[in-house]
């Protein structure tokens, strides 16, 4: 093989840049792979050769669209809708949807391109893809949303299918936002198929999706704490959001003996010093997610709580962070306190939370840090068993899934360590889990030559 003249990591990432121009996140995301890439293919030349980094960094392909809805006062509305195809190399492209006012095509690229990484990881055969609308639901009618869901479902449904691209939740997808795609897709090709996974357990869901990204997320702080000799027992924990992941990392925390303290949204923090046990986090449940509430309620229902407008919730001493809402939102100024105030542990429940100079601060202090594509991955994990139930056209157990869910991310932690253990002990669990994730996806694409 003839010896490629390697392009050097300064010139890669400038070269992200210049082709991605007005795209921060997908740099970003790029940028937090690249260097640890670049470190485990320094001696392998076919990686360079094969130019595998900078085509998993370019997607498949991007499809983006015009969705056309009408509200309840018969107002034309028009939003754009996007699916980005980033890599099928090991199986289906997969990934959520999310439908809010913040979404860009770099947002989905980004998402996209983490999703390759993550669902490798999961070692489970699932490619990786991420589409969405800039649609915001909060104020929406159901009639609302519904009309929106099946006009975004009338042009996405010709680039889905149950051996194509399977999309699931994620931020503004719900539940509810299935159940409106799946049927116009159903409706539109008059096929009943695994096309969608996060679906109700009527139609071919599978039992514990809601939960898994949460409990995965905590089941993977716990395995990074037994590693020191340590659990969640009597542990303080400050997790940010309120909906999916938020709420059932806060669930798995409480059923493992940890205290969680705050909760938060897009308005601000709630700070509960007793603690938000079971029972206030059914409470937050049915507030955020049936009533569609604000989280600054919540001390309206618990009056020991306060909340804080406007403010994420790191400042607050804990053990262990769980961010969990969105990304970007814990800076190097978060991580600092967060370190500063004694914070041993970090596991992302959302996609690429922390910036890169708070990844920069955690590693710099050697804290447990978990990124979402390891710590996340749970949900997508228990959506490649839905997709296994539905080929299967059988519903497993909850025992069974419960198990297979927590051995998944003992999997993915083991694939951290082979790939991140330091020469001192110390896991670098950012550079493991990039590693094995490329290590997978670049073994598939070199098996297909140059397509
Ligand atoms: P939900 O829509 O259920 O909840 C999102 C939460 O994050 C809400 O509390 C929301 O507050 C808050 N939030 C959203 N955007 C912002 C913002 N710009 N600033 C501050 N807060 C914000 O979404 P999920 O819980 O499903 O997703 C949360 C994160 O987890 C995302 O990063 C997602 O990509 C990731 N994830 C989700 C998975 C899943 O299975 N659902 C799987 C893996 C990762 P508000 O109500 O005010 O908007
Ligand atoms: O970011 C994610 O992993 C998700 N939103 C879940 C994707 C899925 O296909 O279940």
């Amino acid at each position: 093989m003839a010896i490629t003249d390697h392009v050097d990591l300064p010139t890669f990432i400038e070269g992200v840049q210049k082709r991605n121009p007005g795209q921060p996140e997908f740099v970003q995301a790029v940028q937090e792979v690249a260097q640890d890439i670049y470190d485990f293919i320094a001696d392998k030349e076919e990686y360079h050769h094969y130019q595998i980094l900078r085509r998993i960094a370019e997607p498949d392909r991007i499809v983006s669209f015009r969705v056309c809805w009408e509200d309840d006062n018969h107002n034309i509305r028009v939003q754009r809708g996007w699916r980005v195809q980033n890599n099928n190399a090991i199986g289906p492209y997969k990934g959520g949807i999310r439908f809010h006012p913040s979404v860009t095509e770099s947002v989905l690229k980004f998402l996209a391109f983490e999703q390759t990484f993550k669902n490798a990881l999961t070692g489970l055969p699932m490619g990786g893809g991420k589409g969405g609308a800039n649609f915001n639901p909060k104020g929406k009618s159901d009639h609302e949303v519904m009309r929106f869901c099946q006009s975004f479902m009338t042009e996405l449904y010709r680039h889905v299918g149950a051996d194509v691209d399977v999309p699931a939740g994620d931020i503004g997808v719900g539940g509810r936002e299935i159940g409106y795609m799946f049927g116009q897709y159903k409706r539109i090709t008059n096929q009943f198929t695994g096309v969608l996974t996060g679906k109700g357990l009527e139609y071919g869901g599978s039992l514990i999706r809601t939960e898994a990204t949460g409990y995965g997320a905590v089941y993977f702080l716990a395995a990074m704490l037994r590693g020191r000799g340590l659990n969640l027992e009597g542990r303080r924990a400050v997790i940010s959001g309120s909906g999916n992941v938020a709420t059932h990392a806060a669930e798995k925390v409480v059923q493992l003996g940890g205290k969680v303290l705050t909760l938060s949204d897009s308005e601000g923090f709630i700070h509960d010093p007793d603690g938000i046990d079971q029972e206030k986090i059914d409470w937050v449940k049915a507030h955020k997610t049936r009533r569609r509430g604000r989280i600054s309620k919540y001390v309206e229902a618990f009056p020991r709580a306060t909340f804080h407008p406007n403010l994420p919730p790191w400042g607050v001493p804990c053990d262990v962070a769980l961010p969990c809402a969105t990304q970007n939102e814990l800076l190097g100024m978060d991580a600092r306190a967060l370190v500063s105030n004694g914070c041993i542990a970090v596991a992302e429940g959302a996609n690429m939370p922390t910036n890169l100079e708070g990844v920069h601060v955690f590693k710099e202090a050697r804290i447990l840090f978990a990124p979402g594509k390891a710590a996340n991955a749970g949900g997508v994990a228990v959506s490649g068993l839905e997709m296994s139930q539905n080929s299967e056209r059988r519903a497993w157990k909850e025992a069974e899934l419960q198990q297979l869910l927590l051995d998944i991310m003992e999997g993915i932690h083991a694939r951290c360590l082979e790939h991140g253990r330091q020469p001192d002990g110390h896991v670098d669990y950012v550079k493991g889990a990039n590693i094995a994730g490329f290590k997978k996806v670049a073994d598939a694409m070199l098996a297909f030559g140059v397509v």
